[in-house]
């Protein structure tokens, strides 16, 4: 398996997290968001909607991490990242979504600059705009983690939804997000991040990182 992807991006480091957490071994081919990589023609044959990351298995192209997400899963059952049961998945999904349907795209690079060229937005204004969407999704995860968590937000195994939580946690961060609020949350995404298959896919454990 051969994953396009960039070191910062939070839907790369969530397709990382599914793939280490099931012990899955892969290439990486990075795209450096920041110099328009995604734009090239070489990275739109791959994927035509210019976003990492990109999954190519055996010559097939998956993109979606939802989609990539869930296809790992099926494909790759052990260990489980949904939890037994139809509601259990749902409610599983519901909190894995919540964050990559209603906060995740609203941070994206390509939204964040259009924020800036069309409605000259500062710094300033684009970290309140990330606080604003990142604080709504929290508080309701917050919610959900009290309702449903155990040593993980969902149970006391990792699920999808920490491969979603752990990159906007890191995401947040970057932004300077005030996470003090959300202490479930804040349980859940550190005890994920203690999981070495977790730590290893940290955006500065990647080879294209920038040096530190
Ligand atoms: N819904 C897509 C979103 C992918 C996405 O947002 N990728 C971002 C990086 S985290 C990207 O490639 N942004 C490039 C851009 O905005 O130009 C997925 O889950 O795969």
């Amino acid at each position: 398996m051969i994953l396009h992807n960039y070191w910062r991006s939070g839907t790369s480091y969530r397709t990382r997290i599914a793939l280490n957490l099931k012990g899955l071994a892969y290439e990486q081919r990075a795209y450096d968001l920041r110099a328009g990589a995604q734009n090239e023609p070489a990275y739109k044959a791959l994927n035509p909607q210019m976003m990492v990351p990109t999954l190519e298995v055996d010559g097939t192209l998956l993109t979606q991490t939802p989609a990539i997400l869930e296809w790992l899963e099926e494909r790759f059952p052990e260990p489980p990242l949904l939890p037994g049961g139809p509601e259990a998945r749902a409610m599983v999904r519901a909190m894995a979504a919540l964050i990559g349907c209603d906060v995740h795209p609203l941070g994206n690079l390509r939204v964040l600059g259009q924020l800036r060229t069309q409605f000259g937005a500062d710094s300033a204004a684009v970290k309140q705009w990330a606080a604003r969407w990142i604080g709504d999704g929290f508080a309701a995860l917050e919610t959900l983690i009290a309702r449903h968590g155990g040593a993980f937000a969902f149970g006391d195994t990792p699920t999808l939804v920490e491969c979603y939580l752990v990159p906007q946690l890191y995401s947040a961060e970057r932004f300077e997000v005030d996470v003090s609020p959300y202490p479930r949350l804040l349980a859940a995404a550190h005890a994920a991040r203690a999981l070495p298959a977790v730590a290893a896919a940290h955006p500065d454990h990647q080879p294209d990182a920038d040096p530190r």
